[in-house]
């Protein structure tokens, strides 16, 4: 064998015996490697007997080869022996403590969107492919804002249609989106399209449809010659959206001091099919988009000249929406943090849909 022959076979070995410590998997077949490799009739043991075989000036080099080679091998060997000592250590601890590692481990589930953030997300995709902006606005609200700016001044009685939960510090936890009507307004000025998704608070005992927090999406557009015929069709397409069919709806007048005129819509109820239960307190109807015409008083509030521009806006309530798309008949499983509350829409159907 010439050196360059005994350098390719030396290679050969190093690559084989790194290739065989992967697959090992017990001390047993370490030290029969081992044997194999540098024992005394070990590959490269009979390797280094034949170093007086080469011409001397180059018996150096080979010596030096082969136990660079050796004390590599040596510690590849080291290494995996150790890492299955500590292996098997454990496994007997594991066994002596009565524990199976081959025994399947629990299973746990992944986290899901919230039924109100899912239906959130699908108004907002709906809605920006309209051109509206998403816009946000502050829980805690001032009464400028919350009732003043939406033509509800201080004597009003309409004031008593929303429980307020008052602060110490003379605010107030917002009890609609609507505060964000004016805020926009001043922000961005006419023409103007938005929608508000958010979290209200209202103080009011809670039932089966009524929750002390649950979520609004407002939606305001404001343009010239803005009419009560966009509104309904905007209405109409944001119900097709989300329930990907047409649902029936019933408009009648409503009232609300920021708008004129105001209607109710409200969608058949989907838990009993219009049949009559608690969500829908035995009427067979939910009312779920109050919206109308945006009165001129918010518009001058806002800085918006109500002779150059109209609009309409709405307050859809986003958390009954989402108990209509997902057939939750109690609104208290929402922020209850019942596990079947969290999971999403469709898995849980199965378990909260259900006749009352
Ligand atoms: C309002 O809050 C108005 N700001 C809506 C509006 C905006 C009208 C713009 C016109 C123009 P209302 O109090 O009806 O209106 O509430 C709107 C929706 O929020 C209701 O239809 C209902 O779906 C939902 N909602 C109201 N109170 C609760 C409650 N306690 N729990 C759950 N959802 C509620």
């Amino acid at each position: 064998m010439n050196l360059e022959e005994l350098k390719s076979v030396v290679e050969r070995i190093r690559a084989e015996t790194q290739t065989h410590l992967g697959q090992l998997s017990s001390l047993e077949r370490v030290q029969e490697l081992e044997a194999r490799i540098l024992g005394r009739k070990g590959r490269l043991t009979e390797l280094l007997s034949t170093i007086t075989t080469f011409p001397k000036e180059q018996r150096g080099q080979v010596g030096q080869m082969l136990n660079v080679a050796k004390n590599e091998l040596t510690e590849w060997i080291e290494d995996c022996r150790q890492r299955l000592q500590k292996s098997e250590a454990m496994i007997d601890r594991q066994s002596a403590a009565g524990i199976d590692p081959t025994f399947p481990g629990i299973v746990r589930g992944f986290g899901s969107i919230h039924p109100v953030t899912a239906v959130q997300w699908k108004i907002e995709e709906v809605f920006e492919r309209l051109g509206f902006t998403v816009e946000a606005g502050p829980e805690m609200e001032n009464d400028y804002y919350n009732f003043e700016t939406l033509n509800i001044p201080a004597w009003h009685p309409a004031r008593d249609m929303q429980d307020t939960f008052w602060l110490d510090n003379g605010l107030l936890l917002r009890t609609h989106t609507s505060p964000v009507q004016v805020r926009a307004m001043e922000k961005y000025g006419p023409p103007l399209r938005c929608i508000v998704p958010g979290r209200c608070f209202r103080y009011e005992t809670i039932d089966a449809s009524h929750e002390n927090t649950f979520f609004q999406c407002e939606g305001l557009m404001i343009d010239k010659n803005i009419s009560i015929a966009n509104l309904i069709a905007v209405m109409k397409l944001l119900l097709r959206e989300v329930f990907h069919r047409d649902v029936m709806i019933r408009l009648r007048p409503g009232y609300f001091p920021f708008v004129e005129p105001g209607f109710e819509l409200d969608m058949r109820c989907m838990i009993c099919g219009g049949t009559g239960c608690s969500t829908c307190k035995q009427s067979g109807w939910v009312e779920i988009l109050p919206c109308g015409m945006v009165h001129p008083n918010v518009l001058r509030f806002g800085g918006i000249d109500p002779h150059e521009f109209t609009g309409f806006a709405f307050g859809l309530g986003l958390t009954r929406l989402a108990m209509m798309k997902y057939g939750v008949r109690d609104i208290r499983l929402m922020n209850s943090g019942d596990l079947r509350g969290l999971v999403h829409a469709e898995r849980m159907c199965g378990n909260i849909i259900g006749k009352s």
